[in-house]
């Protein structure tokens, strides 16, 4: 059921989202010392649950996720079940688990026997947990909500951890493979995810760089820094230290000069863009990085 074409075009979105966050970053958060970006990944694939019969694993089981890039730290992150559909959605867990193991049971025994028709969110920071009962459960966001214990995930899903928020898996590299298993726990009544379902990663930008400059991920950090004081003056300073990838000596001869004229660490680059200033000229010229 996974469809190759879909999650890559997804995945493009999501470097795209990525890079286009990266600019935000670069031109709205460059005082902050660790800027935080968000992505968007999804598997719109449907997921059918269960698989056959009205109990027992779903299919695909599990449907997977790949966030690309590496070398990030997660902040905050939520999930959505896109196109929940189950005439007894109490029957329904759902297991998520991340690239580096870390598991949570995000969803489970909730709702009923109400049908549901909804894209339920799974957030920490929302309002409240998934109703217990008979009750119907609209289009929102919601905490984790695990209702009862004991969900049966059968292999080659790992034992659930016991985490109750998505919080466990912060401070966590997103890269890799995330993996939703839903099961259907009870005979009768079947349902879906006809929209797949999606992550939004909050991660730490360490990595900021990685999308858009493989080759010139150290120089771009240091660039990151010398932004940051930059702010508070003029813009064209931001932009100077960019050029320099093609550049790289200059900076480095730039740098040091610039030094011993301030105490803090901020200030070196604030001085250095200052420096650097005067010979932007000839390098905008092959910059034209704008
Ligand atoms: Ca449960
Ligand atoms: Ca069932």
């Amino acid at each position: 059921m996974n469809s190759p074409h879909s999650t890559g075009n997804m995945f493009r979105l999501g470097f795209a989202a990525m890079a286009m966050a990266l600019t935000l970053v670069g031109a709205a958060l460059m005082s902050d010392s660790t800027p935080a970006q968000a992505a968007v990944v999804s598997n719109a694939a449907a997921i059918t649950i269960p698989a056959a019969g009205t109990a027992g694993p779903a299919s695909p089981y599990p449907s997977q996720i790949t966030y690309p890039g590496s070398g990030e730290t997660i902040v905050s992150m939520t999930v959505t079940l896109n196109g929940f559909t189950h005439a007894f959605p109490d029957d329904v867990d759902v297991l998520l688990v991340g690239p580096t193991g870390t598991s949570l049971i995000i969803m489970s025994d909730v709702g009923g026997s109400t049908d549901i028709s909804a894209n339920v969110t799974i957030d920490d920071a929302a309002a409240g947990q998934l109703p217990d009962g008979n009750v119907l459960i609209p289009t929102g966001s919601y905490q984790v909500t695990n209702i009862g214990a004991g969900d049966p995930f059968a292999a080659p899903a790992p034992a659930p951890g016991a985490g109750t928020a998505l919080s466990v898996f912060n401070g966590t590299d997103p890269a890799g493979t995330w993996s939703l298993y839903v099961v259907d726990d009870l005979a009768g009544d079947i349902g879906a995810l006809s929209g797949g379902w999606s992550i939004d990663v909050t991660v730490a930008a360490a990595a900021t760089a990685t999308p858009t400059h493989t080759a010139t991920a150290t120089s771009t950090g240091t660039v990151v820094v010398a932004t940051g004081t930059a702010t508070e003056e003029t813009a064209p300073k931001t932009h100077t230290p960019t050029p320099e990838v093609s550049s790289t000596p200059e900076a480095a001869t730039e740098v040091p000069s610039a030094v011993p004229t301030s105490p803090p660490v901020q200030p070196s680059p604030t001085v250095a863009g200052g420096g650097v200033s005067p010979i932007a000229p000839p390098d905008t010229g092959s910059g034209g990085y704008r």
